[in-house]
């Protein structure tokens, strides 16, 4: 069987975007592949956390990929920091990383914008990816659009030590949803919705109540055709809209199109956030129950006994290549 390994900072409650362009794959997938899915909380000190809201974030986070479908018996669900291998081998992956290559990744020029001091592991941040996926012989790795640069990185280091080294890590593959892999913001269409965007009209949250739901979709940017079209260039906020719908029912675009024909964007939103509410309702349900319960925990411990069980082969096949420590 494959392996497959994601991972999703605990930045925020995840959006829409990230159930969409990465969840909704994962829960697809696990059933044909052995899945690690990793709470990656060592990326998210990249930029400042505050500590509690971190703490509430990582709980939640896991409650959510629980409730969203991903099952702790079959997948390997656990917390990056509880497994220190992954920083281990993210620091021997840095030093066979180049500086000029960390500086040409567009996360990285788009956080450290209009910054005045921004964090080394901002930079570096991309050799820690990874390791994360290296460490568990990962065939392929599920994520949005917007990670497509890191995984080539990831595939040129894995290739880089290999060559240089030893021939230990296998080189993964990336896999990329055809629809709801880049989701916008509902605000500014061009830029992609993420959850720890400062304006909270631009992202629908998991944890949205319906009403607000319904509220930030009916306030989405949109133009003044009428028009419900697919239309990336011209039409970004109804293209977004159109994606949004659509990865939620399954429906085409194309039928999408027809359904609102000749109606205008009233009906096409309320229908979007009809969509989006009735996609989320059983997922916050089963969130409610969860966070309240002890299981969380348990699942977490065994998820990380089970990773470090194969990050620990792997890492000692890594510092033996590179000759690290005695033997
Ligand atoms: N807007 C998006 N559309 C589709 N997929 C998305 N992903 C993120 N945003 C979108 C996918 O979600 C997974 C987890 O992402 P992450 O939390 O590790 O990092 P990110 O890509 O930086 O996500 P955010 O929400 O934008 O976080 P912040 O605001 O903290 O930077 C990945 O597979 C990603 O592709």
């Amino acid at each position: 069987m494959k392996t497959i390994f994601s991972g999703i900072q605990p930045s925020g409650t995840l959006t829409i975007g990230n159930y969409l362009g990465a969840i909704q794959q994962f829960v697809e997938l696990q059933n044909n592949y052995n899945c690690y899915f990793c709470i990656v909380d060592e990326h998210a000190i990249t930029v400042p956390q505050d500590r509690l809201e971190l703490r509430k974030n990582i709980k939640s986070l896991a409650a959510l990929y629980i409730a969203s479908g991903i099952d702790p018996d079959s997948s390997t669900l656990f917390i990056q920091s509880e497994v220190p291998e992954h920083t281990q081998l993210g620091w021997m992956l840095q030093s066979i990383s180049y500086v000029g290559e960390l500086e040409r990744m567009t996360q990285y020029k788009d956080k450290s914008q209009g910054q005045e001091a921004i964090s080394s592991a901002l930079l570096t941040y991309p050799s820690l990816m990874a390791a994360d996926i290296l460490l568990y012989n990962t065939d392929v790795v599920p994520v949005g659009d917007d990670q497509k640069q890191h995984l080539e990185l990831t595939r040129n280091l894995a290739q880089r030590f290999n060559n240089r080294f030893n021939d230990i890590f296998t080189v993964p593959e990336v896999r990329i949803p055809k629809v709801g892999a880049r989701i916008m913001s509902l605000q500014e269409p061009s830029k992609k919705m993420s959850k720890s965007d400062t304006n909270q009209k631009g992202f629908i949250s998991m944890l949205d109540e319906p009403k607000r739901i319904e509220k930030k979709i009916k306030s989405a940017v949109t133009d003044s055709e009428g028009i419900v079209k697919f239309d990336k260039k011209n039409k970004p906020g109804v293209s977004n809209l159109l994606t949004i719908y659509s990865s939620c029912t399954g429906e085409s675009i194309a039928d999408l199109e027809k359904k609102y024909e000749g109606k205008g964007y009233g009906d096409f939103k309320q229908g979007v956030a009809n969509a989006v509410i009735d996609t989320l309702r059983p997922i916050q349900e089963k969130y409610e129950q969860l966070i309240q319960s002890d299981e969380l925990d348990a699942i977490l411990d065994q998820g990380r006994d089970k990773a470090s069980l194969s990050a620990g082969k792997t890492i000692k096949k890594a510092k033996k290549a590179m000759g690290l420590g005695r033997k």
